[in-house]
């Protein structure tokens, strides 16, 4: 054993040891317990930031503990290899998007490797590969037999910037997910597949997985699906037989609606359009022309609407209401028609008070009913958007909302002008891309058969070598005479293919199934397999993908349910959001403009916590500070490779874990990998000094320590830390906290320090104790810092052959050896007795002191008073001075 810790030669050696082992290669062994460990997979952008470090890092350490716990663990990685960036490249730099992705996915694949993350690495897979995408198209064909995966002409979401389509999760807030421009519409041709299909599977599921999400991923994947719960009601348009049908949450406040409010796409429109005065429909084609125009995220758009002129009849009141265009209302949500009530909602009020419509108040607080069913509607200053008593609702006046809802929905029914109804934001998930760089999508188009699907037997449709990438918005592939050109798969004539391909996220839906079965050429998986493997028990990535990626997969995976491939409809049991990691910036805006320092040109006066007090650029120019998420344009991005070089993956990883609970931000700070280094150091120097005690009784034959330390008080104290130690790292991990283990082990080690025990003058109990101490200490070190947890442990197990890899356990915690005897100590005021508290043999005057104030009785007893002095006496009694 070396005296001093060299992390590098540490870390390549193991590497090597576990590669050649192949230590994290995993088999379907169904009689052991399995433990499925999955990360979000890369896109292969060339280089590992510090946001992928942290989530592998997290995954890795799960990964680790679970196989301490006798798990059969899969922790498998690939590559999210299809996407813009690589056209990009093909655009900007004129390299083949081919090329360009497999030497990213060699330069990733050896900045993980240099981290030591136990990956299963004979399972790799990568999207941009034609034995891993035939399946996507595979899916994609099971989905278009069952009328999942169909084709229609829409207005899509456009990005201007990327020259791209977006699917509506992608253009959520009216904003690209890539680029963050403004999403535009346009109008295209279309695959979709039915993802409503599934809108009430994919909420009513959540229940099966609550538990194990972050409440707040639960809460915007609900939000996502938005199931609202009302009716569809006609109204029957004046003098024609024509009616719009509406749809409303609140059928309760019909007798306040003073207007029609239609969608200017509405058909409805369309019909009458020659009908209405030239004002008119230059105002509707102004509203359509505006709302095509992108808008500022979250920006309040103007109520804007014109009367047409044609009316509609109120089939509760009978009353005749004038039907307006406006452009809040949404064509694609509802029926595209709303009933306006302004008095009890707010964008009906806002438009009303634009356009001076009644507001009339039909819904009243109940303590209010009496007053508002005397004295006509009163003029509100807000809508009144909550639930309460109908009012001037002719015989359902006095009811309650819930059961005016019930009641009049029944009553719509049975007339005959209306049915209750289910809506539902979640929209078919658009898939068609304009691009080379994803999987075709296997349609082929014949004039005489029309849409064919290319048989199964023909897959994979692959994407020929090049073609011409402009990154202006056209299908590359049209260009590609060769891949255009094909016959009909039907009748033989010449026909041409589908020149889309789909949307990456069509990737990453399924790809946790491939792992189990990444060379299977017949199938997408062997369905036995996933019967042992999957669901996956955890999933690790950013929230970013809250609604995106999860509720795909979440479908995707129900979709392969109702195939008959798997048995469950939801494919992650427990998922875990970490927090982004940000660094600090320094930044000089005296032109108006941010210009960014890299931090070694800038000189930072800090405090004794570390926090910035003043920075100071070469020239000595003060400058700004803030902590922003890491990017290499703002000089706070951290290279995870030069990272390692210096400080090993170890302590990297390690200073990860510590610096941060998982789903908070990270703040990077140079100083605290340092800690990690050094922390690292001293359990090195910790086994080098016992070294020679370690490893022989360690190899022999484990006695129970248990039995040996009577009549060692220092042994005893050890045992009982090394105990307590193991119970909170077990009960750390098991709950998915990674800073609070890592503290525990910090501490452990100070005490094992401190018990002042030495080689030379220990007995056999201590020796025993301090053993067992380090074995544990070592063990549970895995998960956070494999490599030197392996070097330790093989040199203290006195063999190189048995790995902790190879099944080594996480130590087992004895409560008998926990236990603390605490001992019982009088509290007294003003020398009478008042109470009693507990506290270790070992507590300080102090710690006592804390106690004792702290007790209830005591508390009780003292308040209101000052406290003049307090006397300890150790171990026996504490006497509290009061005045007053
Ligand atoms: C009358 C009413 C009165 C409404 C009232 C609300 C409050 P959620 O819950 O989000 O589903 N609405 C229906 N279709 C619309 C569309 N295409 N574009 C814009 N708004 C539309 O919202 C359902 C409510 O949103 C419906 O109930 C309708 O307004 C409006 F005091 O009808 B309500
Ligand atoms: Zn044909």
């Amino acid at each position: 054993m070396d005296e001093k810790y060299f992390a590098k030669k540490v870390e390549a050696k193991w590497q090597k040891k576990w590669a050649e082992s192949g230590a994290f290669a995993v088999t379907d062994d169904t009689s052991r317990p399995k433990f499925y460990q999955l990360e979000m997979l890369p896109y292969p952008s060339g280089n590992l930031h510090m946001g992928h470090v942290r989530n592998y890092s997290v995954g890795d350490a799960l990964a680790w503990f679970k196989r301490l716990k006798g798990f059969n663990v899969l922790h498998p990685i690939g590559w999210d290899s299809f996407g813009q960036p690589a056209e990009d490249a093909a655009v900007k730099r004129g390299v083949n998007p081919r090329d360009w992705t497999e030497d990213n996915i060699v330069a990733m694949r050896g900045q993980l490797k240099r981290l030591g993350l136990s990956y299963d690495w004979t399972r790799e897979i990568a999207a941009h590969r034609p034995e891993y995408y035939k399946w996507d198209q595979w899916f994609f064909l099971k989905m278009f037999e069952r009328g999942l995966a169909y084709k229609k002409k829409t207005q899509v979401n456009w990005c201007e910037n990327d020259q791209a389509t977006l699917s509506n999760e992608q253009a959520s807030g009216g904003l690209c997910w890539r680029c963050g421009n403004p999403v535009t519409k346009k109008e295209l041709e279309q695959w979709f597949l039915k993802t409503t299909a599934y809108a009430d599977q994919l909420l009513d599921d959540l229940k099966i997985i609550e538990s194990g999400w972050p409440v707040h991923v639960i809460k915007r994947q609900r939000d996502w699906i938005g199931r609202s719960e009302g009716a569809l009601l006609d109204f029957k348009i004046v003098g024609s037989d024509q009616s719009v049908r509406i749809f409303t949450t609140r059928i309760d406040t019909i007798y306040g609606a003073s207007s029609i409010v239609l969608a200017p796409e509405h058909p409805i429109v369309l019909a009458n359009r020659r009908k209405f005065a030239p004002e008119v429909v230059e105002k509707i084609d102004h509203i359509i022309v505006e709302k095509a125009k992108p808008v500022e995220h979250d920006a309040e758009i103007e109520k804007d609407g014109v009367d047409t002129g044609l009316r509609a009849t109120n089939p509760f009141s009978g009353e005749d209401l004038p039907v307006w265009v406006g452009n809040y209302v949404m064509m694609d949500y509802g029926t595209g028609a709303v009933m306006s009530v302004p008095a009890h909602d707010e964008r009906d009020f806002e438009f009303a008070k634009r356009f001076g419509l009644p507001v009339r108040q039909v819904i009243s607080e109940p303590h209010m009913v009496h007053e508002h069913n005397s004295v006509h509607a009163l003029a509100l200053e807000a809508p009144l958007t909550e639930y309460g008593v109908l009012v001037h609702s002719d015989v359902w006046s006095g009811k309650a909302s819930e059961d005016a809802k019930r009641e009049m929905t029944a009553f719509a029914q049975k007339q005959g002008f209306g049915e209750a109804a289910t809506t539902y934001r979640l929209r078919d998930w658009g898939i068609s891309r304009q691009r080379f760089w994803g999987s075709p999508i296997p349609i082929v188009y014949c004039d005489g058969c029309g849409t064919v699907p290319v048989p199964i037997d023909k897959l994979p449709v692959e994407l020929p070598e090049n073609a011409p990438i402009t990154g202006t918005g056209e299908s590359p592939l049209a260009k590609v005479e060769e891949f255009v050109q094909t016959t009909c798969p039907q009748c033989s004539a010449p026909a041409s293919r589908e020149t889309d391909t789909m949307d990456t996220f069509v990737d990453s839906s399924w790809y946790f199934f491939r792992y189990l079965d990444p060379k299977n050429s017949e199938e997408a998986f062997g369905p036995e397999k996933a019967a042992y493997w999957t669901p996956v028990d955890q999933y690790i990535g950013g929230d970013d993908h809250a609604v995106m990626h999860l509720i795909y997969a979440r479908f995707w995976t129900k979709v392969m349910r109702d195939l008959g491939l798997v048995a469950f409809g939801e494919p992650f049991d427990r998922l875990l959001t970490q927090g982004m990691v940000v660094g600090e910036t320094f930044y000089d805006d005296s032109t108006g403009k941010r210009k960014y320092f890299p931090p070694n040109q800038v000189e930072v006066e800090r405090d004794a916590k570390g926090r910035i007090i003043s920075a100071k650029g070469v020239d000595g120019s003060d400058l700004k500070f803030a902590i922003e998420r890491m990017s290499k344009s703002k000089g706070n991005g951290v290279d995870p490779d030069e990272m390692v070089d210096i400080y090993g993956a170890d302590a990297s990883r390690m200073f990860v874990l510590f610096a941060a609970p998982v789903d908070n931000e990270l703040v990077w700070q140079e100083a605290g990998i340092e800690g990690a280094v050094r922390f690292l150091q001293r359990v090195w120097r910790l086994v080098y000094k016992w070294r020679e005690v370690l490893v022989p009784i360690l190899s022999q034959e484990r006695k129970d320590p248990a039995t040996s330390i009577a009549g060692s008080a220092a042994a005893k104290k050890l045992l009982q830390k090394t105990h307590q130690t193991i119970k909170r790292v077990d009960e750390a991990l098991t709950t998915l906290q990674f800073n609070t283990p890592i503290a525990a082990l910090m501490e452990f080690t100070n005490a094992i320090y401190e018990s002042q025990l030495e080689p030379a003058s220990s007995n056999d109990a201590e020796k025993a104790a301090m053993s067992e101490a380090i074995s544990c200490l070592v063990r549970m070190l895995t998960p956070f810092a494999p490599h030197t947890a392996e070097e330790l442990y093989s040199f203290i197990t006195g063999s190189d052959s048995g790995m902790i890899a190879d099944g080594a356990r996480f130590p087992e915690f004895n409560s008998d050896l926990a236990a603390a005897d605490e001992i019982e100590i009088a509290v007294q005021v003003n020398g009478k007795l008042r109470s009693r508290v507990f506290a270790a043999p070992s507590a300080s005057n102090e710690e006592i002191e804390r106690l004792a104030l702290a007790d209830m009785k005591i508390s009780e007893n003292i308040a209101g008073k000052h406290i003049l002095k307090v006397i300890v006496v150790p171990g026996r009694l504490v006497n509290v001075v009061v005045r007053g």
